[in-house]
């Protein structure tokens, strides 16, 4: 049943990274959030495979299997996903490098913690990094719902409501993440191998392909936001 899981993950993976790649070739204006998100759902396709292969896991000293190839993927993919919704957010990423560059580094920690505390033989071990990795996505999620909710109201309605949802979507879901690492083999073990793959599958579809949908579902908003109109020449504010 893993292994039928991880195979789902490939798939669906594979068919939204060609099916992004695609609409970002066909549209004018905005491309590169379509090459931001193809490229999210482009490395979980790698990531997938790898661990369908049987090449992304190992044994611990404590007899579990540990998928490590997906924080592998979130080290790269969650970074990216931040970029999406502040390159949408704000109307000057360049002058709000320091905020993009605060929310990334948060996220890295958040992910480097997380593994630690996956891989960690030991309860307090384990303990200690998960709490560490929970104040980092605590960081990440006060930053995005403060600072890029206030940006955003400086932009076109249709700009502030795309951001609205796909950036609710990814509140609720990055809050369920620890929850299934915490009922899964990293965590209590209240749930088998088997049902954490799948529940994390569901989140990553959600969380990656899900979020793309959401976000390029309207090209005009998507053409706007990437400088294709609606002319943002005085909304160069940096944001506090
Ligand atoms: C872990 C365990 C330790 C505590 C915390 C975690 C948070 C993980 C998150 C992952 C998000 C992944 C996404 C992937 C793909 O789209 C590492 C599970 C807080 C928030 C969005």
């Amino acid at each position: 049943m893993e292994t039928f899981w991880l195979i789902i993950g490939v798939l669906g993976m594979g068919l939204a990274t060609a099916y992004f790649i695609y609409r970002g070739t066909q549209v004018q204006g905005g491309q590169y959030f379509y090459w931001i998100t193809a490229a999210i759902t482009g490395f979980a396709f790698v990531s997938y495979l790898a661990m369908a292969t049987g090449a992304g896991s190992t044994i611990l000293d404590d007899g579990r299997q540990f998928y490590y190839f997906r924080y592998i993927d979130w080290l790269i993919t969650t970074p990216l996903l931040l970029l999406d919704l502040a390159l949408l957010a704000l109307a000057s990423p360049g002058r709000n490098v320091g905020l993009i560059a605060s929310l990334i580094g948060l996220d890295i920690v958040m992910i480097l913690t997380g593994l630690a505390s996956g891989s960690s033989t030991s309860d307090f071990g384990a303990t200690v990094w998960f709490i560490i990795s929970s104040v980092a996505l605590s960081g990440v999620l006060y930053l995005l719902w403060t600072r890029l909710f206030a940006a955003v109201r400086t932009r076109s309605q249709g700009i502030a409501a795309t951001f609205n949802r796909v950036a609710v979507l990814t509140i609720v879901l990055w809050v369920l993440y620890p929850i299934v690492f915490l009922l899964g083999t990293e965590g209590f073990g209240g749930v088998d191998q088997g049902f954490e793959i799948f529940l994390f599958l569901i989140l990553d579809l959600l969380a990656k392909v899900g979020f793309g949908f959401l976000l390029l579902s309207n090209h005009q908003v998507i053409g706007e936001a990437g400088g294709g109109g609606g002319g943002g020449g005085t909304q160069t504010a940096r944001v506090r």
